[in-house]
């Protein structure tokens, strides 16, 4: 058991999390690997959702707000650690949720359909893909023609840059949470979340609930005012100046 009190307890929680996912089938070995890069940024950004990542996560909100087809995509990291939140997401902005794996087996996809419908999920695309999307030859190119494929935005967490660029290719919104602001996946999204996807998911429900009252012009205002590139120098500005020690100004970032 790892004791609440130690200094660690969430990095060490989400570490057990997915040591259960791995045993269960859901999680991959790789990852194990993919969350220790996740987790050395982490630490870089203070281990909680810096100013860049709330506004992103605004813009993020207002776009899954004004979806007519958004979707979640899911894979073996993100379903053991924030499954009942990305379940909840998807049930407040009416979005689909998909599996879709790099390191895709039978056994894998079913362990995380499980885990998904154990937690209220009522629909889960991407168990039996029936279309491809062009432009990547990895399993990731399996999608769902109800699902992603025919989605208009897509939200995507502890991605590779391939997908997110062939997605970006074919016209769709990309929403992505990931840790590390210099990624493929980070650059070529519409909208980057640098932030912990346990942290940041919960937030974007609280989001979306606090902006469903919007117009729509004012939800597109956000979204217009939202520049990516912008802000993923803001989350490297941060860490810079955390780096170098001007740990006075972490508060107000
Ligand atoms: O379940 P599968 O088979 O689809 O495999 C998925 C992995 C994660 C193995 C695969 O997508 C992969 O190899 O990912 P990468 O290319 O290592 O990229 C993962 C990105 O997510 C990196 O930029 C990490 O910094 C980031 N990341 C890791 N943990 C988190 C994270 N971002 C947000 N929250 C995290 N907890």
């Amino acid at each position: 058991m790892i004791p609440k009190s130690h200094p660690r307890f969430e990095s060490l929680t989400q570490r057990r999390l997915l040591v259960e996912g791995l045993r269960a089938g859901a999680t991959s070995i790789e990852g194990l690997i993919a969350y220790g890069r996740g987790e050395a940024f982490d630490y870089l950004l203070g281990e909680r959702t810096r100013s860049p990542a709330k506004k992103a996560i605004e813009a993020a909100a207002s776009l899954m707000l004004l979806a007519e087809h958004p979707v979640i995509s899911v894979n073996g990291n993100t379903s053991v650690l924030c499954p009942a939140e990305l379940v909840g997401l998807s049930e407040s902005v009416d979005a689909g949720l998909e599996i879709n794996l790099f390191h895709r087996t039978d056994e894998r996809v079913r362990a995380i359909n499980d885990v998904l419908l154990n937690h209220g999920a009522k629909k889960v695309y991407g168990v039996a893909p029936d279309a491809e999307l062009s432009g990547i030859e990895s399993e990731r190119r399996r999608v769902d023609g109800e699902g992603i494929y025919s989605a208009d935005v897509v939200l995507v967490a502890l991605e590779d840059g391939d997908r997110t660029e062939a997605l970006v290719k074919s016209k769709k919104r990309v929403i992505a949470i990931d840790l590390n602001p210099l990624s493929r996946t980070a650059v070529a999204a519409d909208i980057t979340i640098v932030d912990n996807v346990v942290r940041a998911v919960p937030l974007l429900i609280e989001t979306v609930e606090r902006l469903r009252i919007l117009e729509k012009d004012d939800l597109q205002d956000l979204i217009n005012s939202f520049d990516n590139q912008q802000n993923l120098k803001n989350s490297i500005s941060i860490i810079l100046k955390d780096f170098m020690g001007d740990r006075k100004k972490k508060d107000s970032t």
